[in-house]
């Protein structure tokens, strides 16, 4: 690996974990190796923008709990419900940094992980926005569907407080009632919410109690997902306090379902998505 710009540091974190610290004159951001997770953004002068649990195990082969886990080659269970483990393995694994560069003050980091029959690539860039590029090649012999998500866990002031833009209109498929529905006007959280919306557009989540506005773009997405546990679920998980669950909201860039994308032999699919705030 070529040497590293002065902006960018190897070190461990919890558990003595391996993490790259990226530290600019643009903001901050930590990326576990554990699962390629970029566990904390914050643009400079700004709150960070990801919640990370305060009881995430950090554990080779566990997910961490918080930042942006990836789920590839699958999501959830998988397209037929009979995958294991959840979410697949690439949050499981031990991603390498395969490179990095500072192109005045706005970092690139690129990671690497090799499995059996297929690779990704995962291009993090760090600036005034946040942006994330996902490549999945199929590396072995026979078509390989693929499953993806970026699973965001975006900080909150108050989930019950915040509202979701950019969906009106969209069919998703509401996994708390198992049943299709429409989104009708702005999405607002009123109780567990766990929804793959059909949607290819930009949303921004608009926190009045943090005074910010969190816009996602994405491109090659045919998939928003929506996820809080909510008061009951959250108590479920081990890794997140009970009283936890107002603090943040997952709304995920994703390839999912009927959107999964069949991959053949030597053939590559790329997913991408980017996060900038503005202030109220
Ligand atoms: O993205 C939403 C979801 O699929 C939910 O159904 C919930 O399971 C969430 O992911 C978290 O999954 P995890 O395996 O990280 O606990």
């Amino acid at each position: 690996m070529r040497e590293l710009p002065p902006t960018v540091s190897l070190s461990t974190g919890e558990n003595d974990l391996p993490v790259v610290l990226v530290s600019s004159a643009k903001g901050t951001a930590t990326v576990h190796l554990q699962g390629a997770n970029v566990t904390s953004w914050i643009p400079a002068g700004q709150d960070p923008v990801l919640w990370l649990s305060p009881d995430s195990a950090f554990a080779p082969g566990t997910p961490i709990r918080g930042g942006i886990p990836l789920c590839l080659p699958w999501f959830s269970k998988g397209p037929d419900g009979d995958r294991e483990p959840m979410h697949g393995t690439a949050r499981l694994a031990r991603w390498a940094l395969a490179d990095a560069a500072d192109d005045d003050g706005t970092v690139t980091l690129h990671l690497g992980l090799t499995q059996t029959g297929w690779e990704a690539s995962l291009a993090v860039t760090v600036g005034e926005a946040l942006a994330l590029e996902l490549t999945t090649r199929n590396t072995g012999d026979s078509d390989l569907t693929v499953e993806e998500a970026l699973h965001t866990y975006f900080a909150v002031k108050d989930v019950t407080g915040i509202e979701i833009r950019g969906l009106e209109g969209a069919e998703y498929f509401d996994k708390v009632i198992g049943a299709p529905a429409s989104q009708e006007g702005a999405l607002v959280l009123t109780d567990r919410t766990d929804r793959v919306y059909d949607s290819t557009g930009p949303v921004e989540i608009v926190d009045p109690g943090f005074g910010r506005t969190i816009a996602i773009a994405k491109r090659s997405s045919a998939n928003t997902v929506v996820w809080n546990p909510w008061d009951e679920t959250v108590k479920g998980l081990a890794d997140v306090p009970d009283d936890a669950w107002p603090g943040f909201v997952c709304v995920e860039t994703a390839n999912v379902g009927g959107n999964a994308t069949v991959l053949a032999p030597g053939e590559s699919h790329v997913i991408a998505t980017e996060y900038a705030l503005t202030l109220h």
